[in-house]
């Protein structure tokens, strides 16, 4: 349980950006272990910082609770009961061997301008709701956004058979963690419940601080293909096989892994490509490996281009498994497309920041986020805040304490000027 700060005396209340930094230690803490942070869907962990969140949402005068998959959800009444809402929020799951502000800032940054208003005992022409997503990741079953999906109503409910490393279904993880598979369908909410979706999150790039800037406004979520590709060769005895006889499954992923990485280097506009998994068997220093799983994840700034890559890449890394006589299997396992933030919540980010007195910068984000499925169901807007070095996915992950409050205090001010799309307020 989070102990309350003591109310301060003398300027504003203590900054916003104390709170946020020992929040996001707090819930740092939870970790599936302590030399690496990983919070991983459905998982001991996940419960814990759930129960920690609810409770920081309850402490800023929410009423909280746990939905069908997982995601924490908090609502603060605006000036009046049943109003709809301007849902704010992130992810708390993590990568593995995690930086402890992906997600949480923007989850508990949204908490803790709540509680600036709950103190204040401000009320809105509109409720605030903050939502923190259970997966969006995808660490665990491969497929991600799975939090903010069930809140779309997009789920897809053919990914309950996926398996995890230890090969449970996410069926099992489910009841297992005490939730329904059958029922995730009741996280769902209709376009009309929220004004809009707005998510606050470290760039997990190098541009703000290259501009010399805390936040800036999110232009548009750079769409994604991730692929699960298996080759299988034939495993044999390392010192009798000559290499001319052999069907070396892993030697054929290297080839692949290596194109794949020359193809996305030398493309003209941005591509990148990340082979962030391989799993050779059977995994023995004198068994030449007959298979071999590997990841590849696919982005670019625009969905036909990325599509284009996708297709190319497969022919490639056809034509390796063809010439080496292996067997290649290669499936989609998730595909996101590009989302534009929209104009109108762009220019309410800019104004927030511009009326916190910073230049006003707009950038593109070529990390996926839970708007790419939240677009559905809402508009989408974000805004970035600096993060040391653009470090992300590694420990080394950081944001100054000055920038945490730069952050809520632009997020605050969007919250407490926010007109909903056409009003003329
Ligand atoms: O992979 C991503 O872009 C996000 O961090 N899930
Ligand atoms: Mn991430
Ligand atoms: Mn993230």
């Amino acid at each position: 349980m989070s102990e309350m700060k003591e109310a301060t005396v003398g300027p504003q209340n203590s900054s916003l950006g104390d709170e946020i930094v020992g929040r996001i230690n707090q819930l740092a803490a939870i970790s599936e272990t302590s030399e690496h942070l990983a919070r991983i869907f459905l998982t001991r962990e996940h419960r814990a910082a759930a129960d920690l969140i609810l409770t920081w949402m309850r402490d800023a005068g929410m009423l909280a609770h746990l939905d069908a998959i997982g995601n924490v959800c908090g609502r603060y009444e605006g000036e009046r009961p049943g109003l709809p809402c301007l849902m704010l929020g992130s992810h708390y799951d993590t990568v593995r061997d995690a930086g402890k502000w992906d997600g949480p800032l923007g989850l508990i940054t949204a908490i803790s301008c709540v509680a600036d208003l709950h103190k204040r005992g401000r009320r809105l022409p509109f409720a605030i709701e903050i939502t923190g997503f259970a997966d969006e990741e995808g660490v665990r079953f491969a497929s991600t956004l799975l939090g903010s999906r069930a809140v779309a109503g997009t789920f897809d409910r053919s990914v309950l058979g996926a398996k995890d490393s230890a090969g449970i279904s996410m069926r099992d993880a489910l009841s297992q963690f005490g939730l329904d598979p059958d029922n995730i369908g009741a996280a769902a909410r209709a376009r009309g419940e929220l004004l809009a979706y707005v998510e606050l999150h470290i760039e997990q790039g190098p541009v703000l601080e290259a501009q010399n800037l805390p936040a800036g406004v999110v232009t548009a979520i750079s769409g994604a293909t991730r692929l699960a590709a298996s080759l299988t060769g034939m495993a044999g005895h390392a010192g009798t096989v000559p290499m001319l006889l052999r069907r070396d499954a892993l030697a054929g992923a290297a080839e692949c892994i290596v194109a794949i990485e020359e193809f996305c280097r030398t493309d003209q506009v941005g591509l990148v490509g990340t082979i962030g998994y391989i799993h050779a068997m059977p995994g023995a220093t004198n068994v030449i490996p007959g298979q071999v799983s590997f990841t590849i994840d696919i982005r670019a700034s625009s969905d036909a281009h990325r599509k284009l890559a996708v297709a190319d890449i497969v022919r490639r890394i056809e034509n390796i498994a063809k010439r080496r006589k292996l067997q290649l299997q290669v499936d989609v396992t998730h595909e996101n497309r590009t989302v534009p933030c929209a104009p109108w919540l762009k220019s309410q980010v800019s104004e927030a920041i511009a009326n916190e007195r910073y230049r006003v910068f707009e950038l593109p984000s070529g990390a996926g986020h839970d708007g790419m499925a939240m677009i559905d169901i809402a508009d989408v807007g974000m805004v970035f805040v600096r993060c040391r070095g653009g470090i992300s996915h590694h420990p080394d992950e950081h944001v100054d304490l000055a920038d945490a409050d730069a952050g809520a205090r632009v997020l605050l001010r969007l919250i407490e000027n926010f007109r909903p799309r056409g009003s003329t307020g």
